[in-house]
């Protein structure tokens, strides 16, 4: 029986030695300074084939991307066979191997296949694509140094979107079944997306001005270019910060995560009262909308807003049709975190009246729970999500039990839409086409959808500590339990302020810990951000520079 190449592994690893840091799979995976990653890509690309070989043989991908990091940053994620992100006890072996001794590799690699019940001799297959960041080329070359000692089949996709690559990886595993997603092809994502769209447009009723499209100076500015020719003529757009050679421009003032966490459009972005705005991330898999009221303020249409239009019309439109499964009607649930605004899940519970879960930050936990409904909705508020429909559900829209013209368009709606979302993954392009159709479909212009619920103010904030893994958190993240203390000492903060909420959380993502309130007002909600974070950053190991707007306390 095949065995593994312990000296092939154990020569390659010495060529990409460990340096002296800690490795932890994060919220989304390996992410640090990129110079710092080469051990680690070198590794993954070891562990994606047994991964590989532990799912008789399935397509294993992997992501090399900071996302909404600056370019200094760069990261790795392993994607499993349907586009979902590693199964959970996986990160375990993945923190074990990237945190090894150099010559302890191979045999850490015969522990886990022991632990796993890995036969060597199954066959790998690999797929490895990259963001545009500029150590992308150097660390996918250790990711398949890594694969290649393994004896791994593996493809090197190039730059693709971190959405393209997990449509490729659920395309690849399941081509040829009755489950087929699509062609495994940058062009096969564009062409089902891009059909789909079209179809579904004819349903438009609403003439949208022309969409300005922030591309974060990142991946998503070229790819959402090459989409354009499949996307046909029904709504025209404007491409902005699309500058890939000056890395330093990466999510610099632009992007989905600035334009959420700052609540203010892109820096050299036009937008007068009237225009559409839509930012992408660095990896093209969050998109946050938004436009400039009469009066000239900016509102923003975040995750949240997605969740609460997707969730109204699919229910909406399942009612009209009289859409029954063989289980009865479809359960429609949407799946947050605690980043929600209050309103969002008011909204959800009272008037739309579907079930809302609430679990931990990262899209990982927020796809499995989703995976319990019929459409399941996930969105975090940062414009990461998509929607998921069960089998059940696309069978029952193809069958067309409707009667009426009315139930037939609302089922041939939902069809379309079961295809226009990329449900491998959150994907910025593919949600944005999503959230046009749906307006179109009701007529509704961006002010509109704005008008589902009115916002809780809330803010973000970050702050710089000496070790963030000193916060530990309980109930889906929004009390602390260590450092002890910590968590009364924000309470009796909240106490003040009418609908007060505020929690604090390690990111899994940056080296931060990230504060977030919500209050009545404006003002309430600002200074109880403030006040919050100078908490963190007086009493609980803040490092750098105080940031002068933190309160006293
Ligand atoms: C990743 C995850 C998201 C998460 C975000 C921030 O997004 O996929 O689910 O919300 O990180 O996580 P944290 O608050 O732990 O830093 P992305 O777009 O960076 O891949």
């Amino acid at each position: 029986m095949a065995s593994i190449p312990t000296e092939q592994v154990k020569d390659a690893s010495l060529k990409h030695p460990k340096p002296n840091t800690t490795f932890t799979y994060g919220t989304a995976g390996f992410r640090l300074k990129g110079d710092l990653l080469d051990s680690v890509m070198y590794r993954m690309g070891l562990l994606a084939v047994l991964r590989s070989k532990k799912l008789n043989s399935k397509v294993i991908g992997a992501m090399v991307t900071a996302s909404h990091n600056p370019d200094q940053d760069n990261g790795v994620k392993l994607v499993d066979p349907l586009g979902e992100m590693l199964e959970q006890s996986w990160e375990l072996h993945a923190t074990h191997l990237a945190n090894s001794a150099d010559v302890d590799v191979p045999s850490v690699l015969a522990s886990i296949c022991t632990a796993e019940s890995i036969s060597w001799s199954a066959p790998a297959h690999v797929v490895v694509a990259r963001d545009t960041r500029s150590t992308g080329p150097k660390l996918v070359g250790a990711f398949l140094d890594g694969a290649r000692a393994a004896g791994g089949d593996v493809t090197d996709y190039g730059v693709f979107t971190t959405p393209q690559l997990h449509y490729v990886v659920r395309a690849l595993n399941t081509k040829g079944t009755p489950e087929a997603y699509g062609v495994p092809t940058e062009e096969g994502y564009y062409k089902k997306i891009g059909d789909a769209f079209k179809r579904i447009m004819k349903f438009g009723k609403t003439k949208f001005p022309t969409i300005h499209v922030d591309g974060a100076n990142g991946v998503g500015a070229p790819k959402f270019k090459a989409f354009l020719p499949y996307l046909g003529d029904s709504v025209s757009f404007s491409a902005f910060n699309e500058d890939i050679t000056d890395f330093s421009k990466l999510n610099n003032k632009c992007g989905a995560d600035f334009v959420k966490v700052q609540q203010k459009q892109p820096e050299n972005f036009p937008m007068t009262p009237g225009t559409y705005g839509v930012s992408l991330d660095g990896d093209a898999d969050r998109v946050i909308f938004y436009f400039v009221k009469k009066d000239g303020t900016f509102r923003m249409l975040d995750g949240d807003t997605i969740a609460a239009l997707l969730a109204s019309t699919v229910s909406q439109l399942s009612q009209l049709a009289s859409l029954t499964l063989p289980s009865g009607s479809p359960r429609v649930g949407v799946v947050q975190t605690a980043y929600a605004n209050g309103a969002s899940t008011r909204y959800l519970r009272e008037t739309v009246r579907v079930p809302v879960s609430m679990v931990p930050t990262g899209v990982k936990h927020l796809h499995h729970e989703a995976e319990g409904f019929d459409v399941g909705i996930y969105f975090e508020a940062n414009g990461h999500g998509t929607v998921l429909f069960s089998e059940g559900f696309v069978k029952a829209v193809k069958e067309r039990g409707g009667k009426t013209p009315e139930q037939l368009a609302a089922l041939e709606f939902l069809e379309c839409l079961t295809d226009v979302i990329n449900q491998a993954v959150g994907d910025a392009i593919s949600d944005m086409l999503a959230v046009l159709a749906v307006l179109a479909y009701k007529g509704w212009s961006f002010e509109q959808w704005g008008e589902l619920y009115t916002e809780v103010p809330n803010r973000q904030e970050k702050v710089k500590v000496a070790n963030r893994l000193a916060f530990k958190t309980t109930n889906a993240e929004q009390e602390l339990v260590e450092p002890v203390g910590s968590q009364d000492r924000i309470n009796a903060e909240v106490a003040k302020y009418k609908n007060g909420r505020s929690f604090v959380r390690p990111s899994g993502t940056e080296d931060i810990v990230r504060v977030y309130a919500e209050a009545d007002t404006r003002e309430n909600c600002d200074k109880l951000a403030y006040t919050v974070a100078g908490i963190i950053f007086d009493h609980y190991g803040g490092v750098g520079d105080r940031p002068a707007h933190f309160v006293k306390n």
